[in-house]
């Protein structure tokens, strides 16, 4: 048991320094010399020279000095495989000032190499890397010399590096040994401790990349040097007390005494403590016990409220000097995971309480955004982030194969109130836990909780993607005989290493060992469970693409769903720059080749025929994208559906299942322009799937779905606050854009944070009651309203019969008038019949549509427009389509 603190001793020490503020002249002066900028690139056997930019990758530098054509045009992937065959040396010259050369220490810092490269320094090698995920910080004041300076940074190819160390482990395979043949990929990733979905994915080509992917420098001090501040919020529920644990990472050029202050000023907390700073790169621990009488505001995640933060100022003296000297932002809050009984549901709970309160998790899944890292610019990571908040998510997912995202992803996510599951980089296969292996794992994992735990967007980590599921099913055909050796690898590298080191780095957070796991039971299990998708346990990654989508009762009623998604088919818009004419068609070579998912194409026609008429223009570029938009339409159809199931079953046990408190889809982004599960195209542009989630995930929800005839509507709630609601419900007929009835339920109470059954009643009775109604001729639209009639969330819909078999629906004919405004561009449109899925598109204009891909049953309807570059009306007009359902055949 802690014990409370009850009163600050930091007024007197402070005396003890005075006021520090006119010490700033006696400062520490350490000195920073940039080495990112024009570095030179070549190849093993001298035949390519050309600039090279730093940071950046040899792919992107390639590209940028004409020696390559865009690797993402048509079948480049495959083309240029080459290049990661090869080995490469960047080199740069650069001179030091006689004022860094005179400092005590000198620190030649890599953030970022990708990956096994050999640096020297002036003919020195000064060290050897073999992990894209760590910083190296090299002490070379020795080597610097006047003059000129030559530094060299020698990769190996990473696909030849993973190769050999395959071979070198001989004993046993390490599975899967090579991508599926339709990902056309390259082999044994899993050797190498670097982006796991750069040798291709499901999603994705194969660009195992090569380069300085961040930043380099000199750092030259005389005394010390801060690496890394990191400061961890706990509270104290017994005394009512939050304190701050700060740790920093000092590099000192000698032992030396000093005092350390910690303070936020806003709440008048502040310590300071006396510390022996030792040579070499150490690191310390303080406490600041954040004082009592502050009424702290708490970060919220999105839709719970805002994202508050304070200003913790950290100051270092020695002798009178002031020798560090630095900021950070803090923010308070506290997140558990409840794994508890549940009564009449056999297994535990899953769901996260933030600041003490259930949330559930509304959200995505998010994959590298580029497949060269040096692209993502923070433009894109805002924009996609920007649009994940304003599709009401409050959750991602940062997925175990790709990377450890760029400080300013979890920057804009604190900013923006989104709660992020991090995985560590480990995905979908065995490792292998040699012990350099583990060394460098240990050290990427001791880095990366160093830099991101301050974070309050980080929820929790979990060590890897699907590697538990994928020893427990059997993924990999491992003989009975040998299974008792990866399970003790697989135990090795998570649990007594990755999980050991985060547990006790980082006490304000829960870990689990892989996703999907049973959590609590795992562990019990011996941390490889039985069956890690048992829906009574932790969370489920869920996948079906032959059952029908629009049958709720094929989805498992889990705790918690991390991952379920469909495939669909990015815009015209979008594939057109990177593809031609011979390119656009459904059956193409090119069509096939962006493929990565077995059978998916056919998938996703199946699946879309279920409900939907296929395209059959004549015209072959209109099918083809007539084509693109079904794969949209089916898609976002099929993850509403699933998405809302989740989303009401958060207050029921039904046959012992339910509570589910999480819903995060497969996935957010795209990492280039190709067919995927995601709900934004490579580029930024939203897919069909993205507007249905700005609704799907709104905080108040109309959920419709019939269970053996009856229909029901029920309320789904993320306020906190109470409601008293009610379901409207409107009976359309396919034919005629006047509704036929509407029937209203009484007003019943609903809960902050639940779901409620407002509105039952059978099918048949409701189309008896409204007359000249059959399944096959009409259609339901419902809404919530409270009791003075205001609607309360998006409105919503059910339909009656698969679209195909509709009895009625017209060509709706959609005109459109595109006016600018004071605030912007508005479409007003104009329909002459009921249009489901009514999609507009401006092609290669990039921007936003207020609302899209809805069902139009009204006569007039305006929708605004955001452009993201100058546009004009005459523009928009030229380039806008609409395309609603019954317009494909
Ligand atoms: C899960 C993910 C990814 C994959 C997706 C779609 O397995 O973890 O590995 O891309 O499904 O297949």
């Amino acid at each position: 048991m802690e014990q409370c603190v009850k009163y600050f001793c930091c007024a007197l020490l402070w005396l003890f320094f005075g006021d520090v503020s006119g010490l700033s002249s006696l400062t520490e002066q350490p000195v920073e010399l940039s080495l990112s900028g024009k570095w030179r690139l070549s190849n093993s056997n001298g035949s390519l020279s050309l600039p090279a930019e730093v940071p950046g990758c040899v792919h992107s530098a390639l590209q940028q000095q004409g020696h390559i054509p865009n690797p993402y045009f048509r079948f480049n992937d495959v083309s240029y495989r080459w290049i990661a065959l090869d080995n490469w040396t960047y080199t740069t010259m650069f001179t030091v000032s006689t004022q860094l050369r005179l400092k005590q220490k000198v620190l030649l810092v890599f953030d970022g190499v990708d990956t096994v490269a050999s640096i020297s320094l002036n003919g020195v090698i000064v060290a050897k890397t073999d992990n894209m995920f760590r910083r190296y910080d090299l002490s070379v004041r020795d080597l610097l010399k006047d003059g000129d300076n030559m530094l060299e940074v020698s990769l190996l190819s990473p696909v030849i590096f993973a190769s050999e160390r395959r071979k070198a482990h001989s004993s046993y395979r390490v599975p899967p040994e090579c991508p599926p043949d339709v990902q056309k990929g390259e082999c044994h990733v899993n050797f190498i401790r670097k982006e796991q979905s750069s040798f291709s994915w499901d999603w994705g080509p194969s660009f195992p990349t090569m380069g300085l992917w961040k930043g380099v420098r000199l750092e030259a001090f005389d005394v010390l040097q801060l690496v890394q501040l990191s400061s961890l919020p706990l509270y104290n529920s017994s005394c009512s007390q939050w304190r701050l644990e700060i740790e920093f990472i000092v590099d000192a050029a000698q032992t030396k005494y000093g005092q350390v202050t910690i303070s936020i000023p806003e709440v008048d907390s502040k310590q300071t403590y006396k510390t022996q700073f030792l040579q070499g790169k150490k690191k310390y621990n303080f406490t600041l016990h954040v004082n009592k009488n502050s009424q702290l505001k708490l970060w919220w995640p999105n839709g719970h409220g805002d994202q508050p933060f304070y200003h913790l100022t950290v100051r270092g003296f020695q002798d009178g000097f002031l020798i560090l000297n630095t900021e950070s932002k803090v923010f308070f809050r506290t997140v558990e995971l409840i794994q508890e009984p549940i009564i009449g549901s056999p297994g535990l709970s899953f769901y996260f309480r933030i600041n003490g309160k259930p949330v559930f998790l509304k959200g995505s899944n998010w994959i590298p955004a580029h497949s060269f890292q040096d692209q993502v610019t923070p433009d894109v990571l805002r924009n996609l982030l920007q649009s994940a908040v304003d599709a009401n998510m409050n959750a991602l997912r940062v997925w175990g194969g790709g990377v450890y995202e760029q400080d300013l992803f979890y920057d804009l996510c604190d900013e923006m109130g989104i709660m992020v599951w991090q995985d560590f980089m480990f995905a979908c296969a065995m490792y292998p836990t040699e012990d350099d292996f583990i060394q460098t794992v240990r050290e990427e994992v001791i880095q990366q909780v160093q830099r991101l735990k301050s974070h309050p967007s980080i929820i929790i980590w979990s060590g890897n993607n699907e590697n538990e599921a994928a020893l427990a099913t059997d993924w990999f055909n491992i003989p009975a005989s040998q299974r008792p050796t990866y399970i003790k690898d697989y135990l090795e590298l998570y649990v007594n290493n990755i999980r050991l080191i985060v547990q006790e780095k980082d006490k304000s957070r829960p870990f689990l060992v892989s996703s999907p796991t049973n959590g609590a039971e795992s562990e019990h299990e011996g941390w490889v469970a039985a069956n890690p998708y048992d829906p009574h346990y932790g969370d489920v990654h869920f996948y079906s693409y032959v059952l029908d989508c629009w049958d709720w009762k094929t989805f498992p009623r889990t705790r918690f769903a991390s991952e379920y998604g469909f495939q669909s088919w990015p815009s015209f818009s979008t594939l057109q720059p990177v593809s031609i004419k011979e390119d656009w068609s459904y059956d193409s070579h090119f069509t096939s080749h962006r493929q990565h998912h077995e059978g998916g194409n056919q998938q996703m026609l199946l699946q879309a025929a279920l409900h939907f008429n296929l395209p059959n223009s004549t015209d072959p570029l209109k099918r083809f994208t007539d084509t693109l938009y079904v794969t949209q339409v089916m898609q976002a159809q099929c993850v509403k559906t699933q998405t809302e199931f989740y989303r009401r079953s958060q207050s029921e046990i039904i046959d012992g299942k339910g509570h589910t408190m999480g819903a995060l889809y497969w996935q957010l982004n795209d990492i280039w322009q190709a067919p995927s599960w995601s709900s934004i195209e490579f580029g930024g542009k939203w897919k069909m799937l993205h507007n249905f989630a700005q609704n799907f995930f709104a905080s108040v929800l109309p959920v419709g779905f019939e269970e053996d005839d009856t229909l029901f509507v029920y309320a789904v709630s993320d306020l906190s606050h109470d409601l008293k609601l009610r379901a409207a419900v409107t009976v359309y007929s396919w034919t005629d854009l006047d509704p036929v009835c509407t029937l209203t339920s009484p007003l019943l109470p609903v809960p902050g944070g639940a779901a409620v059954a407002v509105f039952k009643q059978t099918v048949t009775a409701l189309l008896a009651g409204c007359g000249r109604c059959t399944r096959l001729s009409c259609l339901l639209t419902f809404h919530l309203e409270d009791s003075s009639g205001d609607r309360q969330g998006p409105s919503n819909h059910h339909f009656l019969c698969s679209p195909k078999h509709a009895q009625g629906l017209q060509k709706p004919n959609i005109t459109a008038k595109v006016q600018e405004e004071k605030t912007g561009f508005t479409v007003a449109l104009h329909s002459a019949a009921v249009a489901p899925f009514v999609w507009l598109d401006v092609g290669n204009i990039p921007g936003r549509f207020s609302s899209n891909g809805f069902l139009m049953v009204s006569r007039n309807k305006t929708v605004d427009f955001a452009a993201w570059r100058p546009t004009s009306v005459a523009e928009l007009s030229r380039s806008l389509t609409i395309t609603s359902l019954t317009d494909v055949y």
